[in-house]
């Protein structure tokens, strides 16, 4: 049974605790911590456990708590998984890992340390079978070299105090993540484009397009619509030198009625990806009773930050700058 803490009790945290909780028969949630003590307090009722700390730092350093789940705010992600790493605890991350690839590399050098692997970050989307299939068709080579990726992310809505720059670190980052992992390389080049402008945005960009270049001459394109008014909506078409690939869309009935055939579209992210979730976490669980992670690393998580600050960098430039990433270290090879 591994014993867990989770650092963060809002919306992506309560759901992580559920699937640990009640899920996942290999682990236990024992203790939590929220920046708002009440919301732990709540959680703690809700899902039975045991912990609350006021800190995430009381937290990772608790006796019983053997591994860590961060879902805090982005911005405090860093922080808490260099302190656990410093402990020797496994942490699984959401994403992002930090905001800025300094401190990703900060990550690194500690996990170094330690020469094993202890961090992993929540890019759910390589556990979405969807993803996993096109992933298994591209590296089976039955339709030749991948060539290029369209892409889209679209988001209903956003709450106060949503930036422009969010649409990359927080949103967008899934595709920086995805599409490197489907390709197998990294990227080259970025610039984001600011286009046409939606009246559903209130105060920041939406849509933006990012472009990415990898290595070996790929291509990308993503169409970032953070405020897109009717529904949450992701596709992904890779093109191979010998035929497509198209990330099928969820489940959904079909509806005939009325001279109409409808089916529903999603409006909740965590509902889209809810199955990926589930694979994700009850994996890293495994694994980490089995001997260490095996899904996206802190390498991945640098190499996404690395991307998107490039991106944030390039807007108003009209030029596409070089991702520039450090020696990737031994033990993410
Ligand atoms: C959220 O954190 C996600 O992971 C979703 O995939 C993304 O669409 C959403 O905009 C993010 O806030």
């Amino acid at each position: 049974m591994l014993k867990i803490g989770v650092i963060g009790c809002g919306a992506i945290g309560k759901k992580h605790i559920h699937r640990l909780q009640y899920l996942i028969p290999q682990s236990e949630v024992v203790a939590c911590a929220d920046y708002f003590v009440e919301a732990a307090q709540k959680v703690s009722e809700l899902y039975g456990v045991a912990g609350v700390y006021e800190t995430g730092e009381e937290l990772i350093h608790a006796p019983e708590v053997e591994a860590v789940v961060i879902t805090s705010s982005d911005d405090s992600h860093a922080k808490y998984v260099l302190e656990a790493v410093k402990l020797g605890k496994q942490v699984f991350c959401e994403k992002p890992l930090a905001v800025t690839a300094a401190d990703c590399e900060a990550i690194m050098e500690e996990e170094e340390k330690h020469n094993k692997k202890l961090v992993q970050v929540g890019f759910m989307r390589r556990y979405d079978p969807g993803y996993a299939e096109m992933k298994r068709v591209i590296d089976s080579g039955e339709l030749g070299a991948p060539l290029m990726i369209h892409a889209c992310h679209r988001n209903v809505a956003q709450g106060p105090g949503f930036k422009t720059e969010m649409g990359i670190t927080n949103v967008a980052i899934h595709e920086l993540d995805v599409c490197r992992w489907l390709l197998g390389a990294e990227y080259k080049n970025a610039q984001v484009l600011k286009v046409k402008q939606s009246s559903c945005s209130e105060g920041y960009d939406n849509p933006q397009i990012v472009l990415l270049e990898t290595e070996d001459g790929g291509r990308i394109d993503v169409e970032v619509q953070v405020a897109d008014g009717y529904g949450y909506d992701i596709q992904c078409q890779v093109v191979c030198e010998k035929g497509t690939l198209n990330l099928p869309d969820p489940m959904s009935v079909v509806k005939r009625t009325a001279a109409t055939r409808s089916t529903r579209l999603l409006t909740d992210w965590a509902d889209r990806f809810i199955e990926a979730y589930d694979i994700e976490m009850a994996d890293w669980v495994k694994k980490i009773i089995n001997g260490g992670p095996a899904g996206p690393s802190s390498w991945d998580g640098y190499a996404a930050c690395v991307a998107a600050d490039v991106l944030n960098r390039s807007r108003g430039t009209d030029r596409f700058l070089p991702v520039k990433m450090i020696d990737k270290p031994g033990l993410y090879k």
